[in-house]
């Protein structure tokens, strides 16, 4: 049994059954994956969170009263089963379950809106409107263990590195990211939005001391288009570091990339095989293409993109084609990336952006910001933005703001690399996008 702190009947999880456990009495709990009644013997598959286990009824060992309970046993109910292990070559897992005592938690109603074994497929607005049902198919609830230990990798590497988690607010005064993605709500009398990106806040901290900050939280664009790539509501994994350039915070990212990565490989093995992933560890440093190249790289294959525009989804196909790994494009045109972001010394054209792409998906952007307050507020105004009303940041800049840099790493888009998910949809409990607000 594995350590738990959740008091429970349950004795074990099926994946902790194996021939080991023979003869054994064991208390196991879950849901009616099948039924098989072949007359003189039922087979019931019982599905908890991790495998599938065989409770197997013959009509001579078990009672005439427990024979008939399970035979009326309906799929996706709840149950506790209360028997003998026993080793059966034939059995998925090569161990089976012959039952003392059945008790029925909780009835499912038929028919159920999507079936729970995957054999007929649905479409993904059925799949997402029973969400709680899709998610019991191991193939689904996969991606999200999967999710989960990545978040739970990344948290812990930035913590060993010296990180320091912050919490900042999602109720706004104005936007960071250019101003046609956001959610405008109403704060009593005045007019607010939901926020973009902690961009303002993580950079403010640089002000405060706290010279390495990240936080993990919503952000909310009001992207009107529907892609694959994109949602309202996604999870950001937001770093900010002071006293270094984007170079130093590139490496941050890389190593937590391959972290995360290995992390996965090595306690979602079983989740990676039920998504038949054979995830490849990146090696470090990752490849860095300038925007120059870039460019020529998409003309190259034919799909035309001019200097100054931003990666057309074609340009980002042809960048796929080109590199099935991760890469980062850097040199990026100044007058494309955000007010905060800083010139190239050497080349004001130029500035110290950069995106990382994995084949052709942005899954983060970085940049050193601009941290002295004169060329922020000409920047600022240069892309026809009000400084009033960036005022309380900008102070930040007034009195001793340190150099700094950072990124934000998509959380979603990541797992869609760690899971081979080609929907960003999939990576969403509950996503949020044009079309959907419920459940
Ligand atoms: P950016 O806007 O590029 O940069 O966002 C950073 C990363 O967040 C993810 N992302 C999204 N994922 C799903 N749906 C969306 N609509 C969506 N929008 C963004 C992507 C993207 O690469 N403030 C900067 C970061 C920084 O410079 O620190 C920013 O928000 O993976």
């Amino acid at each position: 049994m594995t350590g738990r702190i959740i008091k429970c009947k349950r004795t074990h999880y099926s994946k902790e059954i194996n021939q080991e456990l023979n003869g054994e009495e064991v208390t196991i709990m879950g849901w009616i994956h099948e039924i098989r009644d072949l007359g003189g013997i039922i087979f019931v598959l019982l599905r908890d969170r991790d495998g599938i286990l065989q409770i197997t009824a013959p009509s001579k060992k078990v009672t005439p009263e427990l024979f008939k309970q399970i035979q009326q046993l309906k799929k996706e109910s709840v149950i506790t089963v209360i028997g003998t292990v026993k080793g059966s070559p034939k059995a998925p897992g090569g161990v089976e379950i012959i039952p003392q005592n059945i008790e029925l938690l909780n009835e499912s109603k038929l028919p159920l809106p999507l079936d729970t074994t995957e054999k007929v497929r649905a479409e993904i607005d059925t799949r997402l409107d029973s969400r709680f049902l899709d998610l019991r198919k191991h193939s689904i609830s996969s991606i999200f263990k999967i999710k989960s230990r990545m978040l739970h990798s990344v948290r812990l590497f930035l913590e060993e590195n010296g990180f320091i988690e912050i919490n900042t607010p999602k109720l706004v005064a104005s936007a960071t990211e250019g101003g046609t993605e956001l959610f405008p709500i109403t704060y009593f009398e005045r007019e607010a939005f939901l926020g973009q990106s902690p961009q303002l806040y993580k950079q403010m901290m640089m002000a405060s001391g706290f010279d390495q900050v990240y936080e993990i939280a919503p952000i909310f664009r009001a992207e009107e288009h529907d892609t694959l790539r994109h949602l309202n509501e996604a999870i950001s994994i937001d770093m900010e570091a002071a006293f270094c350039d984007h170079e130093d915070v590139m490496i941050t990212l890389e190593q937590l990339v391959v972290t995360a990565i290995k992390d996965v490989k090595d306690h979602c093995q079983s989740e990676l095989e039920t998504l038949e992933i054979d995830l490849k560890v990146p090696k470090t440093p990752f490849k860095r293409v300038d925007y120059d190249d870039m460019i020529d790289m998409v003309n190259s294959q034919g799909v035309p993109l001019r200097h100054g525009e931003d990666l057309s989804r074609a340009a980002e196909k042809a960048m796929g084609e080109l590199i099935n790994d991760y890469y980062f494009i850097t040199g990026w045109p100044t007058d494309i990336k955000p007010f905060y972001v800083m010139p190239s010394p050497e080349d004001p054209q130029k500035s110290c952006a950069f995106d990382l792409m994995h084949a052709d998906l942005e899954i983060s952007s970085g940049a050193m910001r601009v941290h002295k307050h004169d060329l922020l507020m000409e920047r600022i105004k240069k892309q026809g933005l009000n400084p009033d009303s960036f005022n309380r940041y900008l102070a930040a800049f007034e009195y001793g703001m340190p150099p700094h840099s950072g990124w934000g790493l998509g959380a979603e888009r990541f797992t869609m690399c760690l899971t081979g998910a080609s929907n960003i949809r999939e990576t969403v409990l509950f996503p949020r996008d044009r079309r959907r607000l419920t459940p």
